[in-house]
């Protein structure tokens, strides 16, 4: 058992003796409702992504959202290459500080994402003092220097690590990024091997990706975790993002794949869970497709009023969702909402821009959805 799993134990510890205690000082919320992280405290952690700006707007109602509501957290973008380290020997760890320590003062399992992403990653990291492309050791080098970084600034306090990020197409091919290109088709390897010799031991190694119940995908997937046990390569966990749609994947795929995937013996980790409320299922969540433009037709209720049979149908969505990870709980050792209120959802502005969507299980105002209520009642 992991060590987060260990705060995990202490989130039920403390519930218990808050029941007992201090039912009359608790929030209205905590005294009349059971929390997500409550109602699955003894099944997985339940996470939210948290954004930089709630780390610098004082009182953010989304931070105190997911201190109340979420075991487990994720920064959105804070750790990424660009951001944490914009320009060689320049380093922004202001909002990762901030986010390491939260974990720590609210007992919340914190994950690292991303060490290694071909996306949001800055030219310079490719590139040497003349601009030609980096030789594969000296890609490799950067690489190891960069875990290095992780590992010592937060290696005791981030347990969870997404090493690689979507390095496999939907085709089940490798993804053509610089990486791929400079170091070769033994990138994601690499990866793995450079953060189990720089991470603590005792973090959970894990690839990530998209679309993971796509034959092509899934099937390098497993063949790539096969291949890496074989060889005694450290991988510690298998991440499904699960950006999903109002229909796609079925309830069928996500039994299926997440069987598949847990016959591998690694625990599952649901990373980036939201279901597009709007539509976009032909979309996947690959960050390179182009802007498209929000049109009254893909872009239904600009005012935020969705109609009650339009929450009721997303309800049975997430119902059906959870239904599957419950039946998996024995394999799956987080589940992770992409945001916390729909407000914070990265599919406001994409694929389409400046939509007002309804992905996720909190309103923009912090209050509760039916699917909310609905996920929690599944294991009353
Ligand atoms: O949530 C992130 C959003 O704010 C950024 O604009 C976007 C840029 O690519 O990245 C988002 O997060 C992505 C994550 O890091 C990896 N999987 C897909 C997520 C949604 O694009």
């Amino acid at each position: 058992m992991k060590i987060y799993k260990i705060s995990h134990l202490a989130v039920i510890a403390t519930l218990a003796i808050g029941v007992f205690s201090c039912s009359e000082k608790s929030t209205a919320q905590s005294v009349n409702k059971v929390t997500l992280k409550e109602a699955y405290a003894d099944k997985f952690l339940v996470g939210a992504t948290l954004g930089a700006s709630m780390f610098t707007t004082p009182n953010h109602p989304s931070l105190a959202l997911a201190k109340e509501n979420f075991s487990a957290i994720t920064l959105d973008n804070d750790m990424k290459w660009e951001r944490i380290n914009p320009l060689p020997g320049k380093f922004n760890f202001e909002i990762a500080d901030k986010f390491a320590q939260l974990g720590v003062d609210e007992n919340i399992a914190t994950v690292g994402h991303v060490l290694f992403w071909h996306s949001q990653t800055p030219d310079w990291v490719f590139k040497d003092d003349e601009g030609n492309l980096l030789t594969r050791e000296a890609l490799l080098d950067r690489m190891r220097e960069r875990a290095k970084m992780f590992a010592s600034r937060y290696g005791d306090r981030i347990k969870i690590w997404d090493v690689v990020n979507e390095a496999i197409e939907d085709d089940g091919s490798l993804r053509k990024s610089l990486y791929n290109q400079i170091i070769g088709d033994d990138f994601i390897e690499q990866a793995f091997i450079i953060a189990d010799q720089e991470m603590p031991k005792d973090a959970t190694l894990i690839y990530n990706d998209y679309g993971m119940n796509r034959v092509g995908r899934r099937d390098t997937v497993l063949a790539m975790v096969k291949g890496f046990q074989q060889k005694g390569v450290r991988i510690d966990g298998i991440g499904l993002q699960g950006h999903w749609g109002m229909v796609n994947p079925t309830a069928e795929i996500i039994d299926t794949t997440l069987t598949l995937y847990a016959a591998t013996g690694l625990p599952l980790h649901i990373t980036e869970l939201d279901v597009d409320f709007l539509g976009r299922d032909n979309f996947g969540a690959n960050v390179d497709i182009k802007k498209l433009k929000a049109t009254p037709e893909n872009n239904p209720y600009p005012d935020g009023n969705v109609p009650p049979e339009a929450e009721a149908k997303f309800a049975k969505r997430y119902t059906e969702i959870f239904q599957q990870f419950l039946k998996h709980h024995d394999s799956i050792d987080r589940v992770t909402f992409w945001g916390v209120t729909d407000g914070d959802s990265w599919l406001n502005s994409w694929p389409l821009e400046g939509r007002t969507n309804f992905p996720l299980l909190f309103k923009r105002d912090g209050s509760t959805k039916q699917a909310h209520d609905n996920v929690i009642a599944l294991v009353k």
